[in-house]
């Protein structure tokens, strides 16, 4: 049987956001995905935070007095807390505190498979960690001044100096891994750019169905459609970028890559360790944004998804929205507005509407022209065979005749056989 979720206390403060309700349900989601349960939320409207406690002084007595009638022995915070922030908030409430980042470390550790993936989440929560030594370090401190003596004051300084050592030669340590995984994505990612294979990465707010869509897409057209990836609901299913190769029936290639979903104020250091996993859209020639349609929010999704985009440094890139799970809405689907769509990812004819907006990006270059082969030259038939959309074939006389879809600028590489 799977373990009750740990009963916790939420907390925020309202400085009159006009997203605080929506930070707030996004806080119960991540407390969902990390195996907790609010047993109690309690809010604040101040103007800015209390640099001391964050909460101010009632209602930290308040968080004091919960803590002791409910089973609750953690306190969840909205936002991100300097850590004498978390040092007087546990001094003054007896609880254990986790802000946002410490929660979303949480979630991202336990969902890491691969080697990179808990690297990465390594990498974050070491440097998340390094400037928060001094909580425990001075925490140590104070007991051992209410211990009375000064005596030890050393030890526990040298103690904190060591912590801080070994956290940073850990930090060089996962560094280095890094840079050699690293090394190995951009030469396959060098080796995509001579192959001059276009890509497509899906994007967007964590749960919005990328990885149901990218499934889809590779069972029909994949080159190897048993590699389907994983898909839950639940935040940060997908913590791995993965590729795919698509074929499309008219030969039409590119690669797909799905990864990790966006939440709002996604840790900064979380951001930095992923930036080479999240490099396959920054370097996309197309853009897929999944959004849940069918949820209230999308709109403040929307707008998380571009503040994450520019943080990572993605160039303003060609994108189409996609609207998903239009099944669980009353609209129609599918239904295309410009490049933009609202679908289901399960239904067929939503993902076939899909593959034409891609191919229409994609392929946009793409010419039709009519050329005729010498016999003796038939390699040329079958590179437009392997490689592009051969419309019709004819034999004639002085050769093959073929109607052939292929990129612009690959026509002057067959000038002498173009049919005038
Ligand atoms: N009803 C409905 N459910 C969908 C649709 N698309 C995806 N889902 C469900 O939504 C949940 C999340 O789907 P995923 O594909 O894992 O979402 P994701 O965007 O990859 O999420 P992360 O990897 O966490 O960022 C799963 O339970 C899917 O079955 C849809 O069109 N309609
Ligand atoms: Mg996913």
């Amino acid at each position: 049987m799977e373990n009750l979720p740990t009963p916790v206390i939420t907390i925020g403060l309202n400085l009159n956001n006009r997203n605080f309700d929506y930070s707030m349900e996004e806080l119960n989601n991540l407390i969902i995905a990390n195996h907790m349960e609010s047993v109690e939320t309690v809010t604040q409207k101040l103007d800015h935070p209390d640099s001391g406690s964050y909460f101010g002084k009632g209602k930290v007595e308040f968080l004091a007095q919960l803590i002791e009638t409910t089973e609750a022995e953690t306190i969840v915070v909205n936002d991100e807390l300097s850590p004498s922030q978390i040092r007087n908030l546990e001094n003054q409430t007896k609880a254990t505190v986790i802000d946002r980042t410490g929660l979303i470390l949480e979630i991202f550790a336990n969902r890491a498979q691969t080697r990179e993936a808990k690297l990465q989440v390594q990498m974050a929560k070491l440097k998340y960690q390094l400037p928060r030594l001094r909580t425990s370090a001075s925490q140590r401190l104070d007991q051992q001044s209410a211990g009375g003596g000064l005596a030890n004051r050393g030890s526990g300084e040298t103690k904190i100096e060591l912590n801080r050592r070994t956290i940073e030669h850990q930090i060089n340590h996962v560094r280095n891994e890094l840079k050699e995984i690293d090394r190995s994505l951009e030469t396959q990612s060098k080796q995509r750019l001579a192959n001059e294979i276009k890509t497509v990465a899906l994007i967007g707010y964590t749960n919005a169905g990328k990885s149901t869509i990218m499934n889809k897409l590779v069972s029909q057209f994949g080159k190897n459609e048993a590699k389907q990836v994983f898909v839950k609901n639940m935040l940060f299913a997908t913590l791995d970028t993965n590729v795919r190769d698509i074929r499309l029936p008219d030969n039409k290639q590119f690669l797909l890559s799905d990864t990790v979903g966006f939440v709002s104020e996604l840790p900064h250091s979380l951001v930095q360790a992923f930036k080479s996993t999240l490099a396959e859209a920054a370097n996309a020639d197309l853009l897929i944004q999944v959004v849940d349609y069918s949820d209230p929010n999308q709109e403040l999704m929307m707008e998380t998804t571009a503040k994450t985009l520019k943080e990572i440094g993605v160039p303003d890139l060609p994108m189409i929205k996609v609207f998903n799970k239009a099944d669980l809405t009353d609209s129609q689907f599918p239904s295309r507005e410009g490049d933009n769509l609202i679908i289901s990812a399960q239904d067929e004819s939503s993902i076939a509407s899909l593959v034409d907006v891609i191919r229409e990006k994609l392929f946009a270059n793409y010419v039709t022209q009519t050329f005729l082969i010498p016999f003796a030259k038939g390699e040329i038939v079958n590179t437009f065979n392997n490689k592009y959309d051969v419309q019709a074939t004819t034999y004639t006389g002085e050769g093959t005749q073929l109607v052939v879809n292929l990129p612009e600028n690959e026509v002057a590489r067959y000038e002498n056989y173009l049919e005038k």
